[in-house]
């Protein structure tokens, strides 16, 4: 019992909280068959607090909802839904997934919601799938008057030649989109036939007469918005006009901005919960909950999306569910609200720095929890910005531009996204201190010269000792002011 006796024996009575004690209590009690799992759940957090975390794709998730997943609730197989279930003794499995699945429409206000994807991408699967098969399939059999199982294997086989040959078009990849969107490496390209639209090269944002001209080209079934790494917000009015001009469904990936929907500054035309028939989500990035997946859909799909197990998923993860209800909740509130405005606040405050010093951000700005920064005038690739700055204690990862000359591995780019700051109580007053450090840990930093190849090298870099011992201080200090979980002591 190392830890909870260290923090049992240094903390007084009144000070000790339930979570702390749990927290460290399951630490202890893994490390007595498991010391290298319990040393790198200490490591983790650890180098946590000693960074300053710029992902723009992560959080802190609070301790309730970190609690919820460590418990017997992992245990239980339950496909179906709550109150339709294919096991016996789900009661408790049920309370969850309707707990969650009631807050949850409570905070967006949709239709239908359905919380049992384990991840944005398995979302994003049974999305697609229950488009395509109410779209398709459900006409098909209307058609041929039988159901799918009375089909002889040559009718099943005409029936998926019609399901696999549909079409989706979202976001390329290099613009901003996320892989699960079209990408070829992905899935999504493999299923259906996928088309991308791209930003416009000068101004770096969405053209919708430019979307509606590609659209009307390629007559998709699945219209998709959403992004990985944009800046500005989508106008989901004019996104649902090309969809409804074309006959095709709306659907929409927020995962990285549903805690601005949910936070409420994402509203009217910039929120896509009026707008798109589909839906999908995260629910660990801005809307700081568990690791895993979600969907909010009109009830002409409530029925199919019901089905992602068998369509798509295994059993749900009961203890995920949990956490999800907790996260659902924290998030139905008026701090909620106030949080998400600051993440957007912050994010432009440190978007300023830059765009003040006449850096290269990508769309111009930020409207949103982050933005990309091309680092090409520093005369350093996005990995070597990468490394210099986690060097010093700022995380934050590489991005590939719009026609990156340098791949998608080195990258001429970094993504800096304020959500998990935000959620540590920084400011924007920080987050301009923070601009500046980075300044000028990008200023001194220069990719290393390899005198083999007479070229500069892409990956390897030098930073002025000085300069990293002095930006490291600066960041040390402002992660004083804010540290991570303080109620966990592991001394
Ligand atoms: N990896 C996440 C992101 O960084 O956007 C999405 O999958």
């Amino acid at each position: 019992m190392k830890y909870l006796n260290l923090y049992l024996k240094n903390t007084s009575l009144e000070k000790q909280s339930a979570a702390a004690i749990a927290y460290l209590a399951s630490i202890d009690h893994i490390s007595v068959n498991s010391p290298k799992i319990a040393e790198s759940i200490v490591n983790e957090i650890k180098a946590q607090r000693s960074q300053l975390k710029l992902i723009a794709s992560e959080n802190y998730s609070s301790l309730s909802v970190q609690l919820a997943m460590g418990n017997l609730l992992t245990d239980k197989y339950a496909e179906g839904y709550a109150k339709h279930r294919f096991y016996a003794g789900c009661e408790q499995v049920d309370v969850c997934e309707q707990t969650a699945v009631d807050e949850v429409k409570s905070i967006f206000g949709c239709d239908h919601a359905y919380v049992q994807p384990h991840s944005g991408a398995d979302a994003n699967i049974v999305a697609f799938w229950s488009i395509i098969i109410n779209k398709i399939q459900n006409k098909r059999l209307e058609q041929l008057g039988k159901k799918i199982d009375l089909l002889s294997n040559s009718e099943y086989e005409e029936l998926r030649q019609y399901l696999v040959n549909c079409k989706v078009m979202g976001m390329s990849l290099d613009a901003g989109g996320h892989l699960t969107h079209g990408f070829r490496h992905n899935i999504s390209s493999k299923m259906m036939q996928a088309s991308s639209y791209s930003i416009d090269p000068k101004t770096e944002m969405l053209d919708y007469d430019e979307i509606a001209k590609k659209a009307k080209e390629f007559k998709p079934d699945i219209l998709l918005a959403g992004y990985s790494a944009y800046s500005r917000r989508i106008n989901f009015a004019k996104m649902r006009e090309i969809a409804d001009s074309v006959g095709a469904t709306l659907m929409v990936d927020m995962a990285h901005f549903s805690g601005l929907v949910a936070g409420k500054v994402f509203k009217g035309e910039e929120s896509p919960i009026s707008y798109a028939q589909m839906i999908t989500s995260t629910t660990h990035k801005t809307l700081r909950g568990p690791r895993g997946g979600l969907i909010l859909c009109d009830q002409e799909f409530a029925e199919t999306v019901n089905k992602g197990c068998p369509l798509v998923l295994g059993g749900p993860l009961p203890h995920v569910m949990a956490a999800k209800a907790i996260a659902f909740q924290e998030a139905n509130t008026l701090a909620f609200q106030d949080y998400s405005k600051k993440v957007v606040d912050n994010s432009r405050a440190l978007a300023e720095i830059f765009l003040k010093e006449d850096l290269h951000v990508l769309s111009g700005g930020t409207d949103n929890h982050m933005f990309v920064l091309d680092v090409s005038s520093f005369g350093i690739t996005g990995r070597q910005a990468e490394d210099a700055l986690l060097d010093c204690g700022i995380c934050l990862n590489r991005n590939a531009i719009l026609n990156d000359k340098n791949g998608a591995w080195y990258t001429s780019g970094v993504r800096i996204g304020t959500p998990a700051l935000t959620s540590l109580g920084v400011g924007v007053d920080q987050m301009r201190d923070l601009g500046n450090i980075m300044l000028k840990i990008l200023k001194h930093t220069k990719a290393s010269f390899n005198t083999k190849t007479q070229s500069k090298n892409k990956a390897r870099y030098e930073l002025d000792a000085n300069i990293k011992r002095n930006c490291k201080e600066q960041v040390i200090d402002l992660l004083k002011d804010f540290p991570l979980y303080p109620e966990i002591t592991l001394q």
